[in-house]
């Protein structure tokens, strides 16, 4: 890498129809910003380059299906999008946009350069035309029979029921999804770009000089090329994206996979408008691509076939595409509700950013698919970030304010074993840059939790609470070098939990680090003064983890029930004066235990106001006893008393049930005293 005087990072744009959730952030975002986090770290220039992908089909559907435009959906996933990747600390130099004035330039000027310069070919076909909308159709927007399955609802260009690839025409009995009637063929001229042209250069490079690419990655541009090229089309039929710059390609934009990749061109000169050719067109950058696995065809084989074609730019020197992250043993999926939105456990685990960012990299899907599991996230914090490093650094902490007055002791002599715990620190540093420079970051992030371990270890071994009254010089030089380990973790620790780091460095009253710095066993001076104790992580308990694992279910039934469901009718009318039997109050729930041998029973106790009394409720699915807990609530409190499960349940809590069995207490806009009448 030294060869290098620059790095230029780009992660895939994902697309701004919708928000994004862990399987993004594990796939591509986390191990792009450890990258660039420790590249910056080591003083090395660098730029990070993202931003919303936000033209193509399945944009312009979901406009459709929500009655917007566009641009709307753009407009709320954009923001939403990069608000998330900020709150989680994704260090991006630039997120911008492919709707954006810059990109519109740009891209019609790469086309239109590759365009006079003789490089595509242009052809005619027979394609889907919808006569009452006048429009020629995306293979999205026609669905039909399958001719595989039988599948009446087959997309034209895949049938979700059987998983076969089809092309339109093949569809019996297609219909357009925009006004339902049946589509004609009508022909229609495109530009290809002659993949064929390219595959004897991109065998040798990828195949003979890019022979250290990932397995994954090297496999699938292999088969790729041993399958045989065909030119691809670079425009489409649409009335979103990036106006194809020719005379009379009137309602043909770029397709969306030419448009996005020069995203990452438009956004470095969006950045840097005066300097750009220098990261795109130097040879000494270094430009590596950040993707999922399912992007690596348009990464590897399409976008440098593009970028050759141009002949300015330079080409990636890697792309570490990772595979897939499942969740709770099943695929993520948007339409199915089954992922984990980052949005949500940003607002659900306030100041947990780096936990997550820690779990997703432990256990990335590097080498293969992965599973995500709630879980599994507990245990990491738990018995990983709790036990292990947050321990450790208190400790450490804890015994210097109380011994040492809160300053690093002096050294005072070192035995056999401090001088092997040191020799550590340099060794674990040179694996932890080994592990990165190759995109092994879950190795690497191994090695970061070494030094934790071998702080721990060095104390249980030591023993410097057992010394601190008998050998004062001891315990100095003991807790000397364990400020050090911790020093060096407040280092390797900050591309992966970067929050946690920079808190660390605060306790530590570190005011500068570097790479550099890591390994060595004399980052803080004697006398140093540190800050007061606190803890780096918190136990996360099993009713925080339940919750999340019975908001999948539920999410997942809502969706299931889908758009159908509709609210259930009014009942028969019922009197003021029936009405005014019922006597609701306000309440508060004091205790909550499940009911054993039952799904949904919770046994509640409940101030009332007027007394403190037993209710069992049905709520189980919607919350975990410790949700409820001091939860303010509305009841009936004259309901007659009966028995459910041996139990006598005194009142009925109320509760407001969707369509789709999604549950939820009703409760006073603000607290109040309970007793307080409903009525
Ligand atoms: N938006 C696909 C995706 O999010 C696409 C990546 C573009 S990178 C140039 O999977
Ligand atoms: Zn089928």
């Amino acid at each position: 890498m030294n060869a290098y005087t620059r790095h230029l990072i780009t992660a895939a744009l994902p697309y701004a129809n919708g928000p994004v959730h862990i399987g993004h952030l594990a796939g591509v975002y986390i191990p792009a910003d450890i990258y660039a986090r420790y590249l910056r770290l080591r003083g090395k220039e660098v730029k990070f380059i993202c931003g919303s992908d936000e033209h193509g089909v399945p944009i312009t559907i979901k406009a459709r299906q929500l009655g917007v435009t566009p641009q709307d959906v753009v407009d709320k996933y954009h923001f939403m999008i990069k608000d998330a990747f900020e709150r989680f600390g994704i260090s991006f130099d630039i997120y911008s946009r492919t709707s954006s004035k810059t990109q519109h330039n740009t891209a019609a000027g790469f086309f239109r350069k590759l365009y006079d310069a003789g490089k595509f070919i242009e052809k005619t076909t027979e394609q889907y035309y919808d006569e009452e909308a006048q429009q020629f159709l995306a293979d999205r927007y026609i669905t039909g029979v399958c001719p595989k399955c039988g599948n009446e609802n087959a997309y034209g260009d895949q049938c979700e029921k059987c998983g076969a690839t089809l092309s339109p025409t093949e569809l019996i009995n297609p219909r357009s999804t925009i006004s339902g009637s049946q589509p004609v063929l009508r022909e229609t001229s495109h530009w290809y770009l002659p993949l064929d042209q390219y595959e004897s250069w991109l065998r040798e490079w990828i195949l003979e000089q890019h022979k250290e690419w990932k397995p994954n990655v090297y496999g699938q541009c292999k088969s790729w090329l041993d399958g045989g090229l065909q030119p691809r089309a670079v425009s489409r039929d649409l009335d979103w994206g990036v106006p194809v710059p020719v005379a009379g390609a009137e309602g043909k934009v770029l397709y969306v996979w030419f448009d996005a990749p020069i995203g990452y061109i438009s956004n470095t000169i969006e950045l840097l408008p005066n300097d750009w050719e220098t990261w795109w067109k130097r040879r000494d950058t270094k430009m590596v691509h950040f993707i999922g696995k399912d992007n690596i065809v348009f990464h590897c084989i399409v976008f440098p076939a593009m970028l050759k074609a141009h002949g300015e730019f330079i080409l990636p020197d890697n792309v570490p595409a990772n595979e897939f992250l499942n969740l709770e043993g099943d695929k993520i999926s948007t339409t199915r509700n089954w992922a984990v939105w980052l949005h949500e456990y940003l607002d659900e685990f306030p100041g947990k950013e780096d936990v997550l960012r820690y779990v997703l990299c432990a256990n990335a899907p590097e080498t293969k698919d992965n599973d995500f599991t709630w879980k599994d996230f507990q245990a990491r914090n738990n018995s990983e970030l709790v036990a292990i490093l947050g321990n450790f650094v208190n400790r450490v902490l804890v015994l210097t304010q109380k011994h040492f007055d809160g300053k690093v002791p002096p050294l005072k002599g070192l035995t056999d074993y401090d001088e092997a715990t040191l020799k550590e620190l340099p060794i674990i540093k040179q694996a932890l840059e080994e592990n990165i420079e190759n995109y092994h970051f879950r190795d690497a992030l191994k090695e970061a939790m070494n030094l934790a371990r071998l702080g721990n270890k060095y104390l249980a071994d030591t023993e410097p609470w057992k010394l601190a009254k008998t050998d004062v010089d001891r315990t100095s030089t003991i807790l000397h070098i364990a400020l050090q380990i911790c020093a060096n973790c407040s280092i390797a620790f900050e591309p992966f939990i970067p929050f946690t780091a920079q808190k660390l460095r605060y306790l530590l009253g570190e005011s500068q680090t570097s790479w550099e710095m890591l390994g060595r066993s004399n980052i803080l001076p004697e006398a140093h003064p540190l800050h007061d104790a606190q803890l780096l992580f918190d136990k996360i308990d099993d009713d925080a983890v339940d919750a999340q694992i019975n908001k999948l279910h539920v999410m997942k039934a809502a969706k299931g029930a889908g758009a159908k469901a509709t609210c259930e009718p009014q009942k028969s009318v019922c009197t003021f004066d029936d009405f005014t039997k019922i006597d609701i109050r306000t309440a508060t729930v004091l205790e909550a235990e499940r009911v054993p041998h039952t799904d949904k029973l919770l046994k509640l106790k409940i101030d009332t106001g007027l007394d403190v009394r037993t209710i069992v409720s049905g709520i189980a699915e919607a919350y975990t006893p410790g949700q409820i807990c001091g939860k303010q609530i509305c009841i009936v409190a004259n309901l007659e008393p009966r028995k459910i499960k041996g139990i006598e349940s005194q009142g009925m809590i109320l509760m407001a049930k969707e369509p789709n069995g999604r549950m939820r207490i009703v409760h006073p806009g603000e607290p109040l005293a309970n007793g307080a009448t409903v009525s």
